[in-house]
């Protein structure tokens, strides 16, 4: 992918010194899902005069710090679609931004490691099926001829693999470039991206959004949308919205570069373990979410041993690979495990969170049916099932195709 002569300087996105004192749209967070927002509510409606308003570094948050994995082999219909739009969007953002996103197919795999587990997973690929979604179950042969490293025995130390979920297009992206490619398509069109500015307050005035406070400011809008991993609940409270969102740690690590040996992304739930190899060569890896409430971006020994541990038990091949980083992220864990988008009771005021384990292979169509939620004040059809609402009428969308979640 070349930069032709359409895309002229600056290489990546404009910097504004100074906030102007109004929008149409403010967007909180400049996280890949709200550049996205910025992107397509410039691209697909005409909005321009949008402001993304970042409290650190555009795509320092979630989007930096996942794992990277792209798939829509959902169990909830609305889960399914949802994703899969955003594996169609995925497939062809490359090119739509004109940036390598390294965009790569490895196919997925869900390790069984029992006969019930096997059950659960043959019912995923038949609900995947009845979708129109490539997944299938595949036995043991299968998994060693495509993964010539794994020790289906685990050592003996854990369940012996019985079978997998297998899933062709799960994927792999190049996180960072993903915020950097939204985040330069909305420059593009006249959207301001304002990093280190953070929202100190909301107004509203009639049960309408007024104003967006800042540490540089107030601005003057009558729209605003908060796509803040992790800190929903902060923004949530300024306008008086009550979530049920509860805030864990999720941690990944990487090992250091080695030439490329794994192809597929494996997830062995039993194991706590999912890890692929990046196009870097580094093997990417995670385990399940933190088991308690924090906002705190530390990573632990403890989580760095279990993991370490886990990923020996089906690759022994590793004994000698060394971790290079660790880190963690935050997530605003649901109950049901899918997440919280759309219109809200408080006129202006939309949400794109509730993002737990799951925001990173969303982005793209998180992105798309938020900025037409936003410009046709009216939820995209696909997330109307995710609208706040839901808990309070009972319909939740119970999606127990989330990973990294004990269910
Ligand atoms: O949804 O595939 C996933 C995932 C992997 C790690 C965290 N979430």
């Amino acid at each position: 992918f070349a930069f032709s002569k359409e895309y002229p300087e600056p290489r990546m996105f404009n910097t504004p010194e100074t906030l102007k004192p109004e929008y149409d749209v403010v967007i909180i967070g400049g996280g890949g899902h709200g550049l996205a927002a910025a992107y397509y509510l410039a691209k697909e409606h005409g909005i321009t005069n949008v402001a993304v308003l970042e409290q650190g570094y555009i795509g320092g948050g979630g989007t930096g710090r996942n794992t990277s994995i792209i798939r829509s082999n959902y169990l909830t219909p609305e889960g399914a679609r949802f994703y899969q739009t955003s594996v169609d969007l995925f497939q062809d953002l490359s090119r739509d931004l004109n940036l390598n996103l390294f965009y790569s197919e490895r196919g997925h795999f869900t390790l069984a490691h029992s006969p019930a587990s096997l059950r659960t997973q043959r019912w995923r690929a038949e609900v995947n099926q009845h979708l129109g979604i490539s997944s299938r179950l595949v036995g043991p042969e299968f998994i060693k001829e495509q993964i010539p490293e794994i020790d289906l025995s685990c050592g003996g130390h854990q369940p012996p693999i019985h079978g997998a979920l297998y899933h062709p297009p799960g994927a792999i992206a190049r996180h960072d470039a993903v915020a950097w490619g939204y985040a330069r398509g909305a420059s593009q069109r006249g959207v301001e991206i304002h990093q280190k500015t953070a929202v100190t307050d909301i107004e509203i005035r009639d049960g309408a959004i007024a104003g967006v406070h800042t540490d540089k400011g107030f601005i003057k809008t009558k729209k605003v949308l908060s796509a803040v991993a992790g800190w929903t609940t902060h923004i949530t409270r300024m306008v008086g919205l009550r979530t049920p969102l509860v805030i864990h740690p999720l941690q990944a690590l990487v090992t250091e570069p080695v030439k490329p040996w794994l192809n597929a992304i494996v997830v062995s739930a039993s194991l706590h373990v999912y890890v692929s190899q990046s196009s870097r060569g580094e093997l990417v890896a995670g385990a399940s979410l933190d088991p308690y409430e924090l906002i705190s971006m530390r990573s632990t020994l403890d989580f760095a041993e279990g993991l370490g541990g886990h990923m020996l038990e089906l690759f022994p091949c590793l004994g000698e690979a060394k971790v290079l980083r660790q880190w963690a992220g935050l997530c605003d864990m649901t109950p049901d495990f899918s997440p919280i988008m759309g219109t809200t009771p408080i006129k202006g005021f939309y949400i794109d969170s509730g993002w737990g384990t799951w925001g990173f292979k969303a982005t793209p169509v998180s992105g798309m049916t938020m900025a037409s939620t936003l410009a046709r004040d009216e939820d995209h059809e696909l997330i109307r099932a995710f609208n706040l609402s839901r808990f309070e009428q009972f319909d939740l969308v119970g999606e127990k195709g989330a990973a990294s979640v004990g269910h």
